[in-house]
């Protein structure tokens, strides 16, 4: 097949209603990638041969290896059909431009199904046939569901059923059958879950109404007597009532939920085997039995699938009810199924596995099919299926027509999609008329505003470019053999050095075939000494074009994602950049375009420092839409932090610019330095964090780069215990804390207590609440402030960087955004009553809340008891902003109350057991006094604050070792399907790590164990790879970060009492498990250890003898 010219694409670029951008989306191992060969191999890029077995789009060879997809990659293909307007006509050929972007199933990399659905229109959802419904099946399917997405199933992996299951054709269309019941449940959870929203939200309204109405009347009534005012109210109750039911049918519109269900024969549906090469939906069997039954196509399609049967005599249709006691097979059963199953039986069955030549005759015969003789002499039992399925059921002409024909193009795509994302867009109502007209109602013309959305940034090596590479499509017979020899040789080398044994062999065959192919970008092992210019890496725009025509060499803005058309010009300002390329996305190579027109996707180069991962471009500043996704999918906070260093120390430099590099490059990296000058990447999982290592060393930092052991987060805490000690001051209660700075200037009172646990988990669930009030206020004060506000005193200088940290961190992943300030002190409240002990020490706190700590977001609470309420309130209506002018000497103290608050910033960051953050802790300051007056204090006011930070500081730590501590450790929530057979292996490992299972089920379809655990972050690393071992492949674990778990042990116990003396032995060999983690992270984070290093110096003494 030859190789279609990219002209002929970038012509079809120009015809928004024959584009259809899609992306694959599926849980991992379904089969996308191998799908998506299938349609590659149409435009000539792939033999077909190969198809379903190269994985082109895999292009990374740790992809190839490891049989992954870890980075979402783009192709445009060309797609033609012949089709008649009318039945009669003659058929005219329809071109298309698909552009396809095949996404990672992997939950590590979750982040870029996120990125890839919101640059296109529909989506192809596949299902592995035999394991059904997995966990990411329902992330995509929720993903496609907010995005609004129009999507087509595909049951991938049917030959499964044959020729793993056995099942017989009836008993797959049960099993199908089920399945697809369970995928419409999941679709129709979800929108029973926005009827309920937008019932709530009606119901609100009718009510708000009815008091307005009541409130209104009532105050007519206020004219009239009691009397007359109570019948009005009456009447009014009924009324109401009246209102309520009479205008139901009115207002409230049942929404019409028919098509969001996948339904066969609504053609929604596609059965497929991706490596054997076919797939078929009921439509195209209609075609073929139109004639032979006499029925029209119309009618079949939509009978076919489900309990509908033929009469064998008259040939009619029957239903269920007209069965009259026969036993009749379901029409897909007998019509279709039992078909495909034939193919199998002729080609892989047969007595000795090796076919049976009269069944395959009789079948090509039968569908007039013509194999070349060559394939019918065939030995190979596989080349001869594969050859009958090409010939019949090609797997790319069912999904292309049907992605042809039922999803959306652009034009009408965005005409649905765009308004209810620009609504939910940042300050929506600022956003230019003629920009949102343009972009709903497809104006792809030259002046027309540009608005493009970059999802992410790609990094190309620069010799990948085209203006670097030879012009053209085509490679010469020569020039590809070469270009295979050179590949497989590459990742033979790769396989080598990863020494594993997956079977590669097919591969580097594949990709010898490979016509268009990419040329140096595969390096196996690094260059002993690389240059560190030789082939830099540049970064590339995923964009998708929404209205206008973009031109290389015109100038944009770059919105950042915290842009808001309310503030245009707020600072960070949008930045304006010019389009240096433009490039068409095939894979891993790029072909340069002068200009693209809206409604396709496209690289875009010049975007490099302007954007960090994504942003949203845009020919005018004012009024701009900001697109930053809000719907993204990826729970997965990067969690698996790690230190790097570079093998020799004098590389720094590169690993600190690889680094930038990556953290720009991947949406789900972030990059941090410590201050104790570590420097720190956090990845979504341990998969990932390979492949950012892998890429750091081969192509951003091109050094050697050591990954210290994982950084696992621990939270510390206090609990009330039977065993604790007594309180070190009797006198002053457990917990409280009497702190007087070394000048004597200073006195600080105040107690730590353990807070309440609904309060604690209620902070933990919302912090994105507490974020969201906490930059409100941050504004209003700005407001407010005069421009001579500032002390500048060192106090406030840290405080800013602590503010920065905030910005600085992802939101996406916290809940409670959308609490309003009533209702998030409501719900603390509500949390707080719930605590029945000490009843009157939470009483009323919630108005006393001066900060919630670390990074004045986390879950715990600094309170204020002094008298003259010395800290500002945190959780203040705006009206209720503080008096400007305070008395004097009370703006002194409050001076230092800042100080007190910010110590507890600093306390709660790094707590005393092993620095890491506290969590459900509460302070009560509850009183401040300063010894000297306001002018001696002005003069010594540096040392003063820092003699105050400190003292505050430790006075809440000791506070908090007077109770009995504990470490929360960090859970994963692990997802595992596993067979019968491996299911005590899988058991065995997870224990072994300290987790412990939540639940087991077997759901219908499937045949394997879903189970779920928990596990110890710290446990975690090499656990997949350790089930995968133990299980041989057969049960693949998805871990996504859950959340801290208390520990419940002191990591400070020793046994004391005789009896437990007794019991443990004076060195207590029950191993103190809290202690040895904490140990662990004190002994990484270089601090005290109260370990004897030599432990019975006698014995090692007489050991060594
Ligand atoms: N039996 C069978 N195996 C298939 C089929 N399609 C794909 N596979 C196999 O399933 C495995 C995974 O295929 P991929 O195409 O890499 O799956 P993927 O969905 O792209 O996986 P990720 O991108 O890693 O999420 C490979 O070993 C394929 O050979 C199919 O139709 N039938
Ligand atoms: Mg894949």
């Amino acid at each position: 097949m030859p190789v279609v010219p990219p002209e002929k694409l970038v012509k079809l670029q120009q015809q928004g209603e024959g584009i259809r951008n899609i992306c694959i989306l599926a849980h991992v191992d379904h089969g996308k990638t191998s799908l998506t060969d299938a349609l590659i191999a149409t435009n000539g890029i792939i033999s077909p041969k190969l198809a379903g077995k190269i994985r082109y789009l895999d292009s990374r060879p740790d992809e190839q290896l490891r049989g992954i997809t870890m980075e979402s990659s783009a192709i445009s293909l060309y797609f033609s059909l012949l089709r008649r307007n009318a039945p009669e006509a003659e058929p005219e050929r329809k071109e298309y431009l698909i552009n396809l972007i095949d996404s990672p199933g992997h939950i590590d990399f979750s982040s870029e199904v996120s990125t890839a659905s919101r640059l296109c229109d529909g989506a192809v959802v596949l299902v592995d046939a035999v394991e059904g419904v997995c966990s990411q099946t329902v992330t995509v399917l929720r993903q496609t569901w907010l995005e609004k997405l129009r999507p087509l199933l595909v049951i991938n992996k049917m030959d499964r059923l044959i020729t793993e299951l056995k099942l017989s054709p009836s008993e797959a269309y049960t099993h199908l059958s089920k399945l697809l019941e369970q995928v419409n449940a999941v679709v129709g959870s979800f929108a029973l879950g926005e009827r309920m929203e937008d019932d709530l939200r009606w119901r609100e309204r009718i009510d708000e109404k009815v008091t307005a109405a009541v409130a209104a009347k009532g105050q007519h009534a206020g004219d009239g007597t009691n009397g007359v005012s109570k019948g009005r109210k009456a009447s009014l109750a009924e009324d109401d009532e009246g209102l309520v039911t009479s205008s139901t049918p009115a207002e409230y519109e049942e929404k019409e939920d028919e098509d969001i269900y996948f339904e066969p024969e609504r053609n929604n549906v596609i059965f497929s085997s991706a490596i054997d090469g076919w797939a078929f939906t009921p439509r195209q069997f209609a075609g073929l039995y139109e004639k032979k039954l006499g029925i029209k196509r119309h009618v079949l399609e939509k009978v076919l699938w489900g309990d509908f049967y033929l009469d064998p005599k008259t040939k009619r249709i029957l239903g269920p009810k007209h069965l009259k006691g026969r036993h009749l097979k379901p029409m897909f059963v007998q019509l279709v199924l039992e078909q495909v199953w034939a193919v199998y039986e002729a080609t892989l069955g047969g007595p000795n596995k090796k076919g049976d030549p009269v069944l395959l005759e009789k079948i090509t015969k039968g569908l007039n099919l013509s194999l070349p003789a060559h394939v019918m002499r065939s030995k190979d039992p596989k080349a001869l299926l594969s050859a009958v399925f090409s010939a019949w059921l090609p797997l790319s002409t069912a999904l292309l027509v049907s992605v042809v024909e039922q999803l959306p193009n652009p034009p009408t795509a965005q005409q649905a999609r765009l308004p209810a994302l620009l609504a939910a867009s940042p300050g929506a109502e600022h956003i230019d008329a003629g920009v949102r007209d343009a972009m709903t109602h497809f104006k792809p013309g030259k002046g027309q505003p540009v608005v493009a959305y970059v999802s992410k940034m790609v990094s190309v090596p620069e010799s990948e470019l085209p203006v670097n590479k030879r012009r053209g499509g085509m490679l010469s017979a020569d020039e590809a053999r070469e270009l295979g020899r050179k590949k497989r040789a590459e990742i033979e080398k790769a396989q080598a050095q990863a020494n594993g044994n997956a079977d590669v062999a097919s591969v580097s065959d594949a990709f010898s075939s490979a016509a268009i192919g990419d040329a140096d970008e595969i390096t196996g092992a690094p260059e002993p000494e690389p240059e560190p210019n030789e082939d830099p890496e540049h970064l590339i725009g995923f964009a998708r074009l929404f209205s206008g025509t973009l031109t290389v060499g015109d100038e944009v803005y770059v919105l950042p994602p915290k842009y808001t058309p309310a503030r245009p010009h707020a600072h960070p300002q949008p930045r304006k950049v010019k389009i240096t390329a433009l490039y068409l996305l095939m894979g891993r190579s790029l072909e340069s375009l002068d200009s693209v027109p809206a409604g396709n996707l496209v690289g875009i180069a010049g975007l490099e420092g302007a954007i960090l991962k994504s942003g949203t471009i845009c020919s005018q500043l004012e009024g701009a839409p900001n697109l930053s996704s809000t719907n993204a999918i990826s729970k997965n906070a990067p969690i698996v932090r790690v230190a790097l260093e570079p093998a020799f120390p004098g590389d720094l430099d590169k690993m600190i610019r690889g680094l930038r590099l990556l953290e720009q490059a991947d949406p789900a990296v972030l990059y941090e330095q410590l201050e104790s000058g570590e420097h720190v990447i956090c990845t979504a999982g341990e998969l990932h964090l390979e492949r950012c290592l892998k890429d750091l060393r081969e192509r951003f930092a091109k050094c050697d780069i050591q990954a210290g052991e994982a950084i696992v987060p621990y939270r510390e805490s206090i609990v009330r215990a039977e065993e604790m000690n007594a309180p070190r001051d009797p006198a002053l209660g457990r917990g409280r804390v009497e702190g007087v700075t070394t000048s004597k200037q200073v006195t600080i009172k105040l107690r730590v207590r353990p807070l309440p646990v609904p309060v604690t988990e209620f902070l933990v669930k919302h912090t994105g609440a507490v974020k969201r009030l906490y930059s409100e206020r941050k504004a209003q004060d700005q407001e407010r402030a005069s421009p001579l506000g500032g002390d500048g005193t060192t106090g406030d200088a840290l405080e800013d960087t602590g503010e920065q940290d905030i910005d600085a961190e992802d939101t996406t992943a916290e809940g409670g955004h959308d609490l309003s300030l009533a209702e998030f002190k409501q719900r603390l409240a509500d949390a707080f009553a719930e605590e029945k002990t000490d009843k009157d020490v939470w009483k009323d706190v919630v108005d006393k809340i001066a900060a919630f700590g670390p990074r004045r977001v986390g879950p715990n609470v600094l309170i204020d008891l002094t008298e003259d309420n010395l800290c500002e309130k945190f959780l203040r209506e705006e009206h209720e902003a503080p008096a400007d002018n305070p008395n004097h000497a009370n703006k002194h103290t409050s001076t230092f109350a800042d100080k007190v608050a910010y110590a507890f910033q600093l306390a709660t960051h790094q707590g005393p057991l092993c620095s890491e953050p506290l969590q459900g802790i509460a302070v009560f300051l509850e009183s401040l006094t300063i010894h000297s007056s306001p002018e001696e204090s002005a003069q010594n006011i540096g040392r003063l604050t820092g003699e105050t930070i400190r003292t505050t500081r430790d006075a809440i730590r000791s506070g908090f070792l007077d109770w009995s501590p504990r470490l929360l450790l960090a859970l994963y929530s692990c997802e595992i399907q596993a067979s019968a057979e491996v299911l005590g292996r899988v058991y065995g490992v997870i224990s072994r790590r300290g987790g412990r299972i939540v639940s087991e089920s077997l759901p219908e379809p499937s045949t394997n164990f879903t189970i779920l655990a928990l596990l110890p972050v710290a446990e975690s690393f090499g656990f997949s790879d350790e089930i995968r071992q133990r299980t041989s492949g057969f049960a693949a674990p998805q871990l996504v970060f859950e959340g801290f778990e208390m520990l419940d042990e002191d990591p400070f116990w020793v046994p004391t009492t005789e009896e437990e003396l007794e019991d443990l032995g004076e060195k207590a060999d029950r191993e103190n498990v809290a202690k040895r983690y904490v140990d662990k992270v004190r002994a990484r984070k270089g601090l005290v250890l109260d370990r004897k290093v030599v432990e019975s110096a006698e014995k090692q003494k007489t050991l060594k003898r």
